[in-house]
C-alpha cells in the first residue's frame, strides 16, 4: 500500500461562519490554519477563498494568490485550489484561478448535481447569523444546480492541460464515474487519474460502507484498478472518520477538514483543521499505515512540483 495522503479542506464554500467560531475566514487565518494542518500531517491542503471583509466565498484570483503564496512561504504542502465556486458563478469564472495560479492540483467536479445545504438554514435563528448573506446563501441551495456539463468539463480539461495542473476529480455519485469513463474513452481525460469520492452531500451518494464499496468497485470496473489513485470524504460527523478508516483499510487516501465536517468528537467542535488531521493520523498509526509527506504525495500523484506554480 502507498503511504497515506491526507488532504485537509480548510474552509470550503458551504460551511457557514454561524456553524463554528473556529472556521478560518480571512486569508491570514486560512494560511495559518493550513500551515498548522500541514504540520500535523496533511500532504495537501484544499483551498477556497473568502472575501476578506464579508467572509462570503469568492473566486477572486488575488485572494487565492495571497493564500497560496502565504502557505508556500511557510510550508512545502501541496496546495489544491478549488474550481467549485458558488451558486452565483459561471463555470468560466470558477476556472479562472487555474491560469492565474497554475497550481499543482485543482478540483475538477465531474457532473451536475443539486448540491444542497438548505437544511442547515433551518437549524439557526435569524439573530444567530454572523453575516447578512449566510441564511439566504444556505436556503438558496435548495434550487441550486451545481453546473458541470460535458461542455464545461471539456473546457476545464483544456485549461488544466494548458497550465499543467493535475485535476482532483470530485465524484459525488456513481454516474460521475460513468462521465469519467466516457471522457477517458474519448481521450479527453488522460490516465492515470486522482479521484476524490465526495460522499454524504445532499444531492449525491451517501457515505455508508456499501456506498464506498460500490464507488470503488465501479471505478475498478470502468477505469481499471491500476489507472487511478483515490481518496474519500464523508461529509459530517462521524462519517468523516468512518469513511477515512474504511479507505485506509482499502488502500485509499483520506480528506478531512472543516469544509466537510466541524466536529472532532461527538458534539465537540474542532478548534482548527489540525485537530481533524491529528485524529486521522492517530487512526492511521493504529492501523499501521504510514503518512505521506508532501513530496511523497507529489510522487504518488505525479505532480509537477511547487517550483512550477505561478504564485
Ligand atoms: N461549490 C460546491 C458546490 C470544489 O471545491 O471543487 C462544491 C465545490 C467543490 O466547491
Ligand atoms: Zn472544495
Amino acid at each position: 500500500m502507498d503511504k497515506l495522503i491526507i488532504t485537509a479542506a480548510i474552509t470550503g464554500n458551504i460551511t457557514l461562519p454561524v456553524q463554528t467560531p473556529y472556521l478560518p475566514l480571512t486569508p491570514q487565518e486560512i494560511i495559518d490554519d493550513a500551515v498548522q494542518a500541514a504540520n500535523a500531517g496533511a500532504a495537501s491542503v484544499h483551498i477556497h477563498g473568502r472575501d476578506p471583509k464579508t467572509a462570503r466565498p469568492t473566486i477572486e484570483p488575488a485572494v487565492y494568490r495571497e493564500i497560496a503564496a502565504g502557505i508556500k512561504a511557510r510550508s512545502d504542502v501541496i496546495v489544491c485550489v478549488t474550481t467549485g465556486g458558488t451558486a452565483d458563478m459561471t463555470p468560466a469564472q470558477r476556472a479562472q484561478v487555474v491560469p492565474a495560479l497554475k497550481p499543482e492540483l485543482a478540483t475538477f467536479n465531474m457532473g451536475s448535481i443539486n448540491f444542497s445545504i438548505h437544511p442547515i438554514a433551518d437549524r439557526y435563528k435569524d439573530e444567530d447569523y454572523k453575516f447578512p448573506w449566510e441564511k439566504e446563501f444556505a436556503s438558496g441551495t435548495k434550487d441550486f444546480i451545481f453546473r458541470n456539463t460535458f461542455g464545461d468539463i471539456e473546457k476545464l480539461c483544456q485549461i488544466m492541460e494548458e497550465n499543467n495542473s493535475k485535476p482532483e476529480f470530485e465524484v459525488y455519485d456513481v454516474g460521475h464515474l460513468y462521465n469519467l469513463n466516457f471522457l477517458i474513452r474519448k481521450n479527453i481525460i488522460k490516465l492515470p487519474i486522482w479521484l476524490q469520492f465526495v460522499t454524504g452531500i445532499l444531492g449525491g451518494i451517501g457515505s455508508a460502507l456499501e456506498d464506498i464499496m460500490y464507488l470503488k468497485q465501479t471505478a475498478d470496473r470502468l477505469i481499471g484498478a491500476n489507472n487511478y489513485t483515490w481518496s474519500v470524504i464523508g461529509a459530517g460527523y462521524p462519517a468523516e472518520f468512518n469513511v477515512a478508516t474504511l479507505s485506509m483499510m482499502m488502500g485509499g487516501h483520506v480528506r478531512v477538514g472543516m469544509e466537510d465536517n466541524i466536529f472532532v468528537e461527538k458534539g465537540v467542535l474542532c478548534k482548527s483543521n489540525a485537530d481533524l488531521v491529528e485524529k486521522v493520523v492517530k487512526i492511521a498509526k493504529l492501523m499501521g499505515r504510514e503518512i505521506a509527506t508532501p513530496d511523497e504525495a507529489r510522487k504518488i500523484l505525479g505532480l509537477k512540483g511547487k517550483d512550477k506554480v505561478n504564485y
